[in-house]
């Protein structure tokens, strides 16, 4: 057997160059994949070379190869009798910590590297979450939007008849993410219950009424503001009259934004993939009302709400233009380049922090770096929603619900902790480095696991 070499006579760049060249040739084509993996490499890997246990035992290479990926037809039909063959996927990435956790995608531009990149982000955040939570991802190239409630429900019947081979509620528990909101989940969850004949815990994202958790719709959102809090607090300043600029109006971007209106701050603009609006004044209690009917109920576009208040709309663009102190991208991947970065710099921003998933690109990271802008990265500040998910899980189990007030506060101390571990493991002489401590505090967790459990 080859004796495992030891790190410290090692070049870690070389090392580090060679890894990346391995899961590149491994890999070919995934953009997002490699992005993610590359943004954890470059904390991690080094890391992994000051602990050789890790290092010998190839710990970080195996967290990048799934542990096993479904990709399945998805056939359904149209209400005027169309076939209509979508493609479905569910990725089992990692469940050293527990079962396959995370949500599923919706849309036209799935695919294996967009679901593979989730998936690889899904394993250092449901890490960060101190929750028994291992990682998935799934979901499928259908567009939810401008399909009649028969037709989605059709496709989630469909996409569930094949997803409940691998799914269970001690196995993979599947939830929401884009186009997945808890219309789609009632369905595949009425689909699973059909199929197997037990009401059990399988998907998160549920309506109250049959199993779901208070606060899990609001708790992506409500959860990246807890967060901010914390980075705020570190310079003792807080969001009282903090200017905001959130992007995307879908989930996330509705309870960012309620949460920032009930702390004192000004919510400025919104967005869809049409473009967004600008209200200086931020938005009021009515115009938020408003948005939660225009998109939860009529599924209707952005610039309804400009039209409807008299606001800007700037068709074809993204918010991160205009004068704010902090910007929540909450919509998509990269959805902030470099150039919205520098641009964001320019107009003075403070806080830059991800309620979506790995929005802002690598150029756009190094800008709000160089500049010493507060930049929390999505693995941490977006990490409330999955959480409340694992708190439903366990109301699930002891067949119990607790109050909003409960899991609210339960929801404030698990981003409280997550903001305390990224201190721990990024702090860098007078700045925090929140990515690098993310990963690191993310990868430790689960990386011990995967020892204590021998080579699986
Ligand atoms: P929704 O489907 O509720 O909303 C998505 C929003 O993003 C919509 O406004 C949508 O506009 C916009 N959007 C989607 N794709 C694009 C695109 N390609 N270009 C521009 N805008 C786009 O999804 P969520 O709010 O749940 O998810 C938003 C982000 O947050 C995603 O990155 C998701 O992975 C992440 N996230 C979600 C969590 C959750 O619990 N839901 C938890 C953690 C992270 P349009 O309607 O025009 O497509
Ligand atoms: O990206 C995410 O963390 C989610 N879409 C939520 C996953 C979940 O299982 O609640």
């Amino acid at each position: 057997m080859a004796t495992p070499m030891n790190p410290s006579k090692l070049d870690p760049k070389k090392e580090l160059k060679k890894f990346l060249t391995l899961i590149k040739r491994k890999n070919p084509g995934e953009r997002e994949f490699l992005q993610a993996v590359t943004e954890v490499a470059v904390d991690v890997f080094p890391f992994t070379m000051e602990h050789p246990k890790y290092f010998k035992n190839k710990i970080f290479e195996r967290m990048c190869e799934p542990e096993r990926i479904f990709i399945f037809r998805v056939p359904w039909m149209t209400d005027d009798g169309r076939i209509m063959i979508s493609r479905g996927y569910r990725i089992q990435m990692n469940s050293a910590i527990g079962p396959y956790k995370g949500g599923l995608r919706l849309h036209p531009t799935v695919n294996l590297s967009i679901l593979k990149f989730l998936a690889f982000e899904q394993i250092f955040k449901n890490s960060l979450t101190t929750l028994p939570l291992g990682a998935g991802k799934g979901g499928a190239d259908f567009d939810p939007r401008g399909r009649s409630d028969n037709e989605v429900m059709r496709f989630c019947q469909s996409y569930m008849t094949e997803l409940a081979k691998y799914i269970g509620n001690n196995i993979d528990i599947p939830a929401g993410d884009i186009g997945t909101g808890s219309r789609e989940i009632g369905y595949m969850f009425g689909q699973y219950k059909r199929m197997k004949n037990e009401f059990v815990g399988v998907l998160t994202g549920k309506e109250f009424s049959y199993g779901g958790s208070l606060i899990r719709p609001e708790a992506t959102g409500y959860g990246c503001v807890y967060f901010v809090e914390e980075m705020l607090k570190l310079k003792e300043d807080n969001l009282k009259g903090k200017v905001c600029a959130v992007s995307g109006s879908g989930n996330v971007a509705q309870f960012a934004a309620r949460k920032l209106m009930d702390l004192g701050a000004k919510v400025v603009t919104l967005s869809d993939s049409g473009g967004y609006i600008y209200n200086p004044d931020g938005l009021d209690d009515e115009q938020w009302g408003y948005l939660m009917k225009l998109k939860n109920v009529d599924r209707g576009r952005i610039s309804k709400f400009a039209e409807k208040f008299g606001l800007a709309y700037y068709p074809e663009e993204r918010p991160w233009k205009v004068k704010c102190d902090v910007a929540l991208p909450c919509a998509t991947q990269n959805e902030v380049n470099g150039e919205d970065a520098e641009m964001l710099v320019k107009n003075g921003v403070q806080v830059v922090a991800e309620g979506a998933n790995m929005p802002c690109t690598p150029e756009a990271i190094e800008v709000f770096t160089k500049n010493r802008v507060l930049y929390a990265p999505g693995k941490a500040s977006n990490a409330g929603g999955v959480a409340v998910s694992g708190l439903e899980m366990a109301q699930n189990s002891i067949r119990y619900s607790w109050t909003k007030e409960e899991v609210d506060k339960k929801l404030r101390d698990i981003m409280k902790e997550i903001h305390k571990q990224c201190v721990k493991y990024g702090e860098n002489g007078t700045q925090i480095n929140y990515m690098k401590g993310a990963n690191i505090a993310g990868f430790v967790k689960v990386a011990d696991a995967m020892l204590a459990q021998g080579l699986v």
